[in-house]
């Protein structure tokens, strides 16, 4: 039985239909996963609204509008796969998507499958709660409406939080602040003064088009970080072609490999191979272009000893470029292994230092004191700006699920219950919050995987799993404390068996004050991730529990 089959229904007219005030399904997120589950949870026959608190469709790919956007995956595998129809009518560009392409595609998406008419744009979900009696979820929005659900699935995106560092003074700076994550439309850097702090994805993706536009370019440096050439290129009409022909091939290797890319791993440690051989592997990675760097050897995050013949390749290539060597030494990171932070993927990043109008301030010698009306204030110098450049990240993985008040069973708070660290099985569920779903959240592997193919992944699941309560006669599904827990140390126990928890990395929460350290993706793999999920659900949904409709409250 569907719970709108027996819930009143508004009556509607075609032409100006009334906003259902209750629905089956409530997606926050109209970003890459919740425009898929939208669609999906429609298609399967659940009534369904998607709140979205930007102006637009898109998420993260609506916001990020900075100089020098684009997807660090390649365009043919950051997209949908659901649609055969979808993929072989769409053409895309160029290897590496911008952001505007990107954007347009997901217009294009929600065009042609009808999904703006569910979907309420400039509207935020503030606060949702559960009501055991009835097994449902009350979302209110910031515009003061009220909606009643049966399930709610978040897609609000790991990334979608900025950080705003906490640097004295930044409120009495008389020119412009802008952060990377919410460009806005208007910012004209021509031959002005400016200054980017932050040298993660972002900063290093901006600051080489920054550089061709401002009069004189400062960048702030915390953390010198890895980042590789993207080999960015356009896609002539016989490449997008033999792209189209090979998709089936294409998303089943990436389906079933680590990180939701079709390139394998070189099949050999990266200790067990010729020095000439390991050479050729990593050059020919570094021709592929950005991040797949960090996985061509199957050992390189487990071992030091191999990260570190990737880290020693690495730097000869970054010395090659840069003209200075102090700058080049300052560029080369020197606290973390290669690949414990995400790689960047850039476009003449290094090479921007040689220009004489970039000047690179290592705050690490030369601390950010304050900001004043004219510029930064450093240890030694005021520096005069005309525009800052927060290129600072995010809150990432819980903060846009902590700006909402979700209340559970019992009257707990999702805040709470995540005080110290986020506590998910399989990512998808939490204990205490029944009917709840988080997409490409904490305890998946989110942000280590394509995040489209994750984004379909999870929603396919979800979908199912609803389908599955529906058939059954279940009202609610909710993940048991015994499964969350032992999902959480098995989580942490692979993350110790890597690297990746020796960076300070926005993985862990380090980079934003007063979150708990705690490694948040699942580093296991997407293929491996995608079988135990679908083992789970084949095995009646081992480590949830289900509730009969008579056993409500
Ligand atoms: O954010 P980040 P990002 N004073 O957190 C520095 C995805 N993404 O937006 O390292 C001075 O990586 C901070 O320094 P430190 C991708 O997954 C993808 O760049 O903390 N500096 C760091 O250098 C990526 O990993 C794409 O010491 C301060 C920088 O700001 C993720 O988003 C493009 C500071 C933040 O780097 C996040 O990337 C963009 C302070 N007070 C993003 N506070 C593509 O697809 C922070 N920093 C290409």
């Amino acid at each position: 039985m569907r719970i709108s089959d027996t819930s009143p229904t508004t009556p509607s007219s075609p032409a100006s239909p009334r906003p259902r005030d209750h629905v089956d399904v409530v997606v926050v997120g109209a970003g890459i996963a919740g425009l898929y589950a939208l669609h999906r949870l429609r298609s399967d026959g659940w009534s369904v609204r998607v709140f979205e608190a930007g102006p637009d469709i898109g998420g993260v790919w609506f916001w990020n509008r900075y100089p020098g956007a684009r997807c660090d995956v390649e365009s043919v595998d950051y997209s949908y796969s659901f649609d055969t129809a979808l993929q072989q009518e769409w053409d895309w560009s160029e290897k590496y998507a911008t952001q505007p392409e990107i954007l347009r595609y997901l217009h294009h998406v929600a065009d042609r499958f009808d999904l703006r008419r569910d979907i309420t744009l400039d509207t935020r979900v503030v606060d949702m709660s559960f009501d055991e009696s009835s097994s449902s979820w009350t979302v209110r929005t910031d515009r003061g409406e009220e909606v009643t659900s049966r399930f709610c699935v978040l897609a609000v995106g790991p990334l979608s939080s900025a950080n705003i560092p906490e640097i004295p003074g930044l409120d009495s700076f008389s020119g412009q602040i802008v952060h990377t994550s919410s460009w806005p439309e208007d910012v004209d850097l021509t031959g002005r003064r400016v200054g980017v702090i932050g040298t993660g994805s972002s900063g290093i993706q901006a600051i080489p088009h920054i550089a061709r536009e401002a009069g004189d370019l400062y960048v702030f440096q915390r953390t010198a970080n890895f980042s590789i050439p993207a080999g960015n290129r356009p896609l002539d009409a016989q490449t997008r072609a033999q792209y189209k022909r090979s998709y089936d091939e294409r998303r089943r290797l990436s389906m079933e490999s680590g990180g939701g890319s079709p390139h394998r791993p070189h099949p050999e440690s990266a200790l067990a191979v010729t020095d000439d051989e390991r050479r050729i592997a990593y050059e020919k990675r570094w021709q592929l272009g950005g991040v797949l760097f960090s996985k061509t050897f199957p050992d390189q995050l487990t071992d030091r000893a191999a990260n570190d013949t990737a880290r020693s390749f690495w730097e000869q290539k970054i010395r090659a470029v840069v003209d200075d060597p102090a700058v080049a030494e300052r560029l080369i990171p020197g606290d973390h292994p290669i690949g414990a932070k995400r790689i960047c993927t850039d476009d003449n990043y290094f090479e921007t230092y040689n220009r004489a109008n970039v000047h690179l301030v290592d705050v690490r010698q030369s601390p950010i004191d304050c900001v004043v009306a004219e510029g930064i204030r450093t240890a030694g110098e005021t520096i005069g700006l005309d525009v800052i450049v927060l290129a600072t990240g995010f809150d990432a993985m819980t903060g846009s699920i902590d700006r909402i008040n979700i209340v559970g069973r019992d009257g707990q708070t999702l805040k709470q219950a995540w005080s110290a660290g986020p506590r998910t099985y399989l990512g998808l569920g939490v204990d205490g919050f029944p009917n709840l779903f988080n997409i490409a959240g904490p305890g998946s592997p989110s942000v280590l995987a394509n995040m489209v193919l994750h984004a379909e992944l999870h929603v396919d699941w979800v979908a199912d799993a609803i389908g599955h309560l529906d058939a059954a006669g279940r009202r609610s599904i909710e993940a048991t404390t015994e499964a969350v827990d032992a999902w959480v140390a098995d989580c942490a126990d692979r993350a110790d068996n890597t690297l990746m928890p020796q960076a300070n990395s926005w993985y862990l929460g380090a980079n934003v004050p007063g979150r708990p350290r705690v490694f948040m993706p699942f580093v296991g793999g997407f293929g491996v991730y995608r079988e135990i999920i679908a083992d789970v659900a084949a095995d009646g949904y081992r480590g949830f529990a289900l509730m009969p409709a008579e056993e409500l409250t």
